[in-house]
């Protein structure tokens, strides 16, 4: 059943003491991701955009495209890194969307706690443990509440699987996959004027995402980027809500992928073609659960390949996998009773349609054209709904510290040889009685 449990606790420093109709929202870096978020915040009309905390005037200046097109003035706009310092100051604002470089989401998310503002905050992997704990005591110090932004989690064939799951039709659930396996490369590499691709530079050259992204490949090995398939998969399995991830252990190939896109873009006598980038290119997971389930999430960013999460969900009485981007068909699926103990697949049209979820077909019209399929709909769906209704977040803050968690410990794990790590309970026991939230029938 859908959650009762309030979003805001009397004891917060957010100031609940008036009824939301309309939220006023700052959005804290506003690059090709921050766009998405504005231009799904500006259709709605219970959401006011009151500022925009943006160092890059390309960027600024893409955004005021965006307010041109539904018809609004555009906001102020605070310049310079420490910009989302003053947007903070402002009373007005009751909550903050962070979609910012990964190596600033710490200071951005605590600052923002510590000023009563409600954060939505974007997908990566902590940059050390120390961090993870970070958000937690904050939380608990504020009670200032943060929702995880994993979009994929709304996708609508993986919220069609979790209507199942939480139905029972795949009996008992032992293992589940997903990852983030997209070619990147040319969002890595560019020219430093596009975005994407036509170039292989990065860093100080690069534009976008490769002006910073990059670097963290140059710098860490380890699973930079759990959030995608732990997300959807973790919800499956009510890990932080009845069970937990106990340890993990990783492995990576080497790394080949982007020195061969370099040498092959940019010639071998490119600077670039010497840098030596420690991330592998395929850097696998394996997460074990206390309630006896295992997950594998791959990260595989750095080769050619299509775009697929590679999500698998198996439990006694069947199994699922994709095979795609999130389309009823682009999976797989088979049920021994019902298919006669075939051995065979069949398409996952036909059960996803069943299953398809009650959240998906009741704002289906609203999501046309929203970002991923029309998945960031939903996430910001929910983000501005809990807080109109002060409802608590399906994804919180002990799921955002135990999912970011995965990268620090699987970069131990991999400089150990695949040596076993334990992921700490960022519940301190409470995941035990916590209730799962997300996916419910009546959910949404
Ligand atoms: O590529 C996709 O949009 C990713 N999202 C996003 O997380 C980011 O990595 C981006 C790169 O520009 C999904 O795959 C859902």
């Amino acid at each position: 059943a859908a959650s009762t449990v309030a979003l805001v606790s009397p004891d917060s420093l957010f100031d609940f003491s008036s009824k939301i109709d309309k939220v006023r929202v700052g959005l804290v870096g506003c690059g090709m991701r921050g766009q998405v978020h504005l231009d799904e915040l500006l259709k709605r009309n219970d959401v006011e955009v009151v500022a925009i905390a943006e160092p890059d005037q390309r960027m600024i200046d893409r955004c005021n495209k965006i307010f041109a097109k539904h018809n609004k003035k555009p906001v102020t706009y605070f310049k310079g890194l420490d910009g989302y310092k003053k947007l903070y100051s402002d009373k007005k604002i009751h909550a903050v969307v962070i979609s910012t470089p990964w190596e600033f989401h710490e200071e951005q998310t605590i600052a923002a706690m510590n000023a009563g503002k409600i954060v939505g905050l974007e997908v990566c992997g902590a940059m050390n443990l120390q961090e993870c704990w970070n958000y937690v005591d904050t939380y608990e110090k504020t009670k200032v509440p943060v929702f995880m932004m994993e979009n994929v989690c709304y996708r609508r064939d993986i919220m069609a699987v979790m209507n199942m799951v939480r139905k029972g039709i795949f009996g008992q659930i032992l293992h589940g996959q997903g990852g983030y396996q997209h070619d990147l490369r040319n969002v890595l590499f560019n020219d430093g004027v596009k975005a994407y691709g036509g170039g292989v530079e990065f860093g100080e050259k690069g534009f976008s995402e490769a002006a910073w992204r990059t670097n963290h490949y140059v710098k860490r090995n380890g699973e930079l980027y759990p959030t995608h398939g732990l997300g959807p998969i973790g919800t499956m399995m009510d890990v932080n809500r009845g069970n937990r991830i106990t340890h993990i252990t990783s492995m990576a190939s080497k790394q080949a992928g982007l020195t061969d896109y370099i040498v092959k873009n940019g010639g071998a006598d490119h600077p670039n073609a010497k840098v030596e980038f420690k991330l592998g290119d395929i850097v696998q997971t394996m997460l074990k659960c206390e309630n006896g389930e295992t997950i594998l999430l791959t990260h595989d960013t750095s080769l050619q390949r299509p775009y697929n999460l590679g999500f698998r969900l198996q439990g006694t009485d069947g199994i699922w996998q994709d095979i795609g981007s999130g389309g009823f068909s682009q999976g797989f699926i088979y049920f021994e009773d019902e298919m006669k103990h075939s051995h065979k697949w069949a398409s996952s049209e036909d059960h996803l349609k069943t299953y398809d979820h009650p959240y998906w077909k009741k704002y289906e019209a609203q999501a046309e054209g929203a970002g991923h399929g029309g998945m960031d709909f939903f996430l910001m769906n929910d983000f501005i709904e809990c807080i109109k209704q002060n409802k608590e977040f399906p994804f919180d803050v002990y799921d955002l510290a135990t999912w970011y968690a995965v990268t620090p410990l699987s970069e131990k794990s991999i400089e150990g040889n695949g040596s076993s790590q334990e992921m700490p309970d960022f519940t301190r026991g409470k995941y035990k009685t916590r209730k799962p939230v997300f996916g419910a029938e009546d959910y949404g």
